[in-house]
């Protein structure tokens, strides 16, 4: 626990006004509900296409569904970074991943397949793709990323929320993991060497999630009945 952190924020509640804190916190508690409740939605019709292809194909397509809402701190770094004031109206109107949904696929034809039955849905319009998978970002990073625009129902409006989601093999998840964690890490000795080893190590991903989609595809050849639709 952060003591420092804890004994400002308490420190802010017990002043004189705390109601005109509270008052000004408001808005921003309400569109983090909001992003919450539009994940909510995404995951919902992610689990229904999982179920739905399960019962007709005998396999998952999605493995792992990951939601998170950007940290405050993550926002208004964003925000700055963008050259833009930290308000909640810019908030909505500058980013497009505070709420993001990670789907783990077991193949990366599986990642084409969600991905575009998701996006198809009447009620979602797709606002941007990035596809890392066909061009990788140099460093080796792969995956899918999608904006969608979904509706939640609040009891008085529809609102339209924005909502980045990022389709990833096994694979491709375990190499962005310890890629994410390396960032982190300071005081690297050997920063090119390690950026060309884990480039390497994506290559190696790559070709095996490739080699892993032909077995899939050879088992399935025997299987009789079992037909994609
Ligand atoms: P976090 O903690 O995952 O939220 P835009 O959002 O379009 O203004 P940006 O940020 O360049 O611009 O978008 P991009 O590159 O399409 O996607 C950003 C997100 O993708 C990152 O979010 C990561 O989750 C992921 N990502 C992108 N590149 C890499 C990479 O090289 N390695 C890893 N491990 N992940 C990557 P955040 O905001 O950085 O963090």
């Amino acid at each position: 626990m952060n003591v420092e952190k804890d004994f400002r924020f308490n420190d802010l509640l017990n002043s004189e006004h705390p109601e005109i804190i509270l008052e000004k916190v408001a808005p921003f508690t309400e569109l983090m509900m909001e992003y919450r409740c539009a994940l909510m939605e995404v995951e919902t019709k992610l689990k229904v296409l999982n179920e739905e292809f399960a019962a007709k194909n005998k396999r998952n397509p999605v493995e792992t569904i990951k939601t998170r809402i950007k940290t405050p701190l993550s926002i208004t770094e964003k925000l700055k970074r963008k050259g833009v004031d930290v308000t909640v109206e810019n908030m909505e109107k500058y980013l497009t991943d505070i709420a993001g949904i990670r789907v783990i696929c077991s193949f990366q034809d599986d990642i084409y397949r969600v991905a575009k039955l998701l996006s198809k849905q009447d009620d979602i319009t797709l606002i941007t793709e990035k596809d890392y998978i066909k061009n990788p970002k140099p460093n080796g990073y792969r995956s899918l990323h999608l904006i969608l625009d979904i509706p939640i129902f609040l009891s008085n409006e529809k609102k339209h929320m924005k909502v980045e989601v990022q389709f990833r093999t096994i694979a491709m998840d375990f190499w962005a993991s310890l890629d994410h964690k390396l960032k982190y890490k300071k005081n690297v000795k050997n920063p090119d060497v390690v950026a060309q080893e884990l480039l390497r190590c994506a290559d190696i991903i790559t070709e095996m999630d490739h080699r892993m989609q032909e077995i899939r595809h050879m088992i399935e050849e025997e299987k009789e009945g079992i037909v994609e639709s």
